[in-house]
């Protein structure tokens, strides 16, 4: 290709070639000679219609969208493989489960729920964590949520949740968030969807990274073994990571300062390849469990504790390449609940089951037609033989004359039934009268939000209540704020008046009617709480190292080898974006000039200042809201001597131990203390 300087006549760069394979043609293949100039009579005549190249371009660039998903539609892929660790053939004849250290191959799709495509990722939300196995004996999709349980228990009720989360039909807004009288109407009218609600006001729906979250299948699936054997299994990923969540104040502020905050943690973790792994567990029980179990195991609002029944792992997925297409990979991508494969089933759950029903539905209409198997993405890795055919886009059409069975073609009958690996639905018995009801056993709606609540340690429980205090603050009709709080009262005590207090609410409403007296004695479970499930130490998460002309160019090296050595990423923030000249005269480039790299971006912050820097930095405003920031989100600060005016000037009274004096010889405990990712007491000495 030839770059040279040839501009046409309106000054354009010409970048033009002799290399047929470099040549840029149309769709059709024909080579453009000229892709900046439509086909006109005369230089300033109209342009022709017969103009071919312009006409393709302009077509095809209008077409380019496909309707976004009606839920989940932003979300990031990413490839990886899943490796079993614990073959299970008693339990399941899955090929997937059968052979300890093979690799499957695997597409794995976060995202929002809420949101637009184009919305910010940082909204509180729960979190799609959906999973493509292609296995040999098929596709199998995990379908799941960064939390255990839904919002709804009948699949039926699916569109108006959607309808009151989203944008109010009449103004469009708000976008992207639950923080709105619809959606709280709606719920506050749900009573099934308030166990659902404690997860969601808390640090669960604003993870810090998708690698930092749990996910789960929510529902109640099936194992089968090759006797026909059944077992209930629930699904569950967990984070090698170890689980981490942001503070509200910082999530508002990071969709302020990166949008893309999610996405790119993940693209960058894995360019740096520091590949994020999951173990797949499973919670397995039968029938006397599920018979003796207080709630009914086909109730997608209520989890089964791990204390009740363990958490066994039996694999582990590692997301390790990018996508190389966005397009072709992620938005492409088709999830089906419906997608299992031999040795797994479904199970009666009515919420499930309407899922398998809309997943199918929703790709033809995104996809525009029932070939969609055909997109690489989704494309088995495995043999597929059938006799479906045409339609739009068939890439793949069954050869010779048999598009049909059976046939007494012989040989070239093309496909046929195989009973010993086929599919197989487990011969559940089932009989009812026909009728359009909710079984009682579905009726508690508040004894496992209470066990979560108990479960939380203090910083979670203010954190719940901050949260619901926030969100129903945005509504505007008290009557709504009320019946939640009523709700609320048959939750707990504690939250119910923290809440009232923090809306200025003096007269308690009545308690709602429960449908079923709820249970108060169910222990507390710690897989229940984030800040007991964190990493033990700050590999995977980001330093940022302010520094300013003048700064001690040792120390910004034994941070940035120290913590690099520890797995930790480390991100240098200095008031150009050129960078700092340090003590021994080498420019440190930047990654981030100061505003446009506030302390929300980073797990944990060092402030690296010469004495002449320090004090001009004391009365730069996003300085100050670099470490006021930091300091309010409970963050690890480490300082040097001439950043304390700044400490000051960004209200900080006192020094506490979440603050380090940087030397050489404190690196290792700033290191060791940023492993605790949050310095919490200092959250409850700033509120009380
Ligand atoms: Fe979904 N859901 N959903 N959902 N869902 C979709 O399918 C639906 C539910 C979940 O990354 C849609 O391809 C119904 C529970 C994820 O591409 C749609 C019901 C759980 C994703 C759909 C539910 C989920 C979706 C939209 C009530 C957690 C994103 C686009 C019965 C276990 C997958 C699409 C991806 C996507 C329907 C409830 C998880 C419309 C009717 C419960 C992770 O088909």
């Amino acid at each position: 290709m030839s770059d040279d300087n040839k501009l046409d006549q309106g000054g354009a760069p010409r970048q033009q070639t002799t290399d047929r394979d470099s040549t840029m043609t149309t769709a059709q293949g024909g080579p453009i000679a000229d892709d900046q100039n439509s086909l006109k009579a005369g230089p300033r005549g109209p342009v022709l219609l017969e103009d071919h190249v312009m006409r393709e371009k302009i077509f095809h660039f209008d077409h380019e969208r496909i309707p976004e998903r009606v839920v989940h539609a932003r979300g990031y892929g990413i490839h990886g493989h899943f490796e079993l660790t614990e073959a299970i053939p008693e339990l399941s004849c899955a090929d997937i489960f059968q052979r300890v250290g093979e690799k499957t191959p695997t597409f794995t799709r976060f995202s929002t729920v809420a949101g637009n495509k184009g919305s910010f990722d940082l909204a509180r939300d729960v979190r799609g964590f959906a999973t493509k196995f292609y296995t040999q004996e098929g596709n199998w999709d995990l379908v799941g949520n960064n939390i255990p349980i839904f919002f709804i228990q009948d699949a039926i009720k699916f569109p108006d949740l959607v309808h009151a989360v989203k944008p109010a039909p009449d103004r469009a807004f708000p976008q992207a968030q639950s923080a709105h009288d619809n959606f709280w109407d709606f719920i506050s009218l749900s009573p099934e969807a308030v166990h659902m609600t404690v997860w969601q006001m808390s640090d669960r729906a604003i993870p810090r990274s998708f690698r930092f979250m749990e996910g789960f299948g929510v529902h109640t699936f099936r194992l089968i073994n090759a006797e026909g054997e059944s077992h209930y299994v629930k699904f569950h990923w967990k984070p090698r990571q170890g689980l981490q969540s942001v503070v509200w104040n910082e999530a508002v502020k990071i969709n302020g300062a990166d949008p893309d905050f999610h996405r790119r943690d993940m693209w960058d973790a894995i360019d740096a390849g520091d590949f994020p792994q999951w173990d797949l567990g499973i919670q397995v029980f039968d029938d006397a469990f599920a018979d003796a179990f207080e709630f009914d195991i086909l109730d997608a609002t209520k989890i089964i504790p791990e204390e009740q029944v363990p958490v066994r792992l039996i694999g582990t997925l590692t997301l390790d390449a990018n996508v190389d297409n966005f397009f072709a990979e992620t938005e492409q991508v088709a999830f089906c609940t419906q997608n299992i494969v031999r040795g797994i089933d479904h199970t009666n759950d009515p919420l499930l089951q309407g899922r398998n029903f809309s997943y199918l539905d929703t790709q033809i209409k995104r996809l525009g037609g029932p070939n969609f198997t055909h997109i690489p993405i989704n494309a088995p890795k495995c043999p597929v033989n059938h006799f479906q055919q045409d339609g739009h886009m068939a890439m793949h059409n069954p050869k010779g004359r048999a598009n049909y069975e059976p046939n007494s073609w012989g040989e070239d009958g093309g496909p046929r039934e195989n009973p010993e690996i086929g599919f197989a639905s487990y011969p559940d018995q089932v009989q009812g009268t026909k009728q359009r009801v909710r079984s009682e056993s579905f009726a508690d709606h508040y004894s496992q939000a209470r066990q979560f609540w108990i479960s939380q340690t203090q910083t979670e429980q203010r954190h719940i209540a901050a949260g619901y205090t926030f969100e129903l603050s945005k509504c505007e009709h008290a009557h709504i704020r009320l019946r939640m709080l009523s709700h609320l009262m048959n939750v707990h005590d504690d939250l119910a008046q923290a809440v009232a207090k923090g809306l200025g609410v003096t007269k308690m409403p009545e308690a709602a009617k429960p449908a079923r007296a709820p249970i108060t004695d169910l222990p507390a479970s710690d897989a229940l709480s984030i800040l007991k499930n964190g990493p033990d130490s700050f590999a995977g998460r980001k330093l940022g190292i302010y520094v300013s002309d003048g700064a001690d160019a040792d120390l910004v090296a034994a941070l940035e080898k120290a913590f690099t050595a520890q797995g930790a990423l480390v991100a240098i923030v200095a008031p150009h974006i050129t960078g700092a000249e340090l003590s021994d005269g080498n420019l440190k480039p930047a990654d981030q000039k100061i505003d446009g790299g506030p302390s929300v971006l980073f797990d944990a912050v060092a402030l690296v200042f010469s004495e002449a820097e320090g004090e001009r930095l004391a009365k730069d405003k996003p300085s100050k809201d670099f470490v006021s920031d930091a300091f309010a989100h409970a963050k690890f600060i480490g300082w040097t001597g001439a950043a304390q005016p700044l400490i000051k000037a960004a209200g900080v009274e006192a020094m506490d131990e979440g603050m380090i004096k940087l030397t050489a010889d404190t690196v290792a405990d700033f290191i060791g203390l940023c492993g605790k990712l949050r310095h919490w007491p200092r959250e409850a000495a700033l509120q009380a």
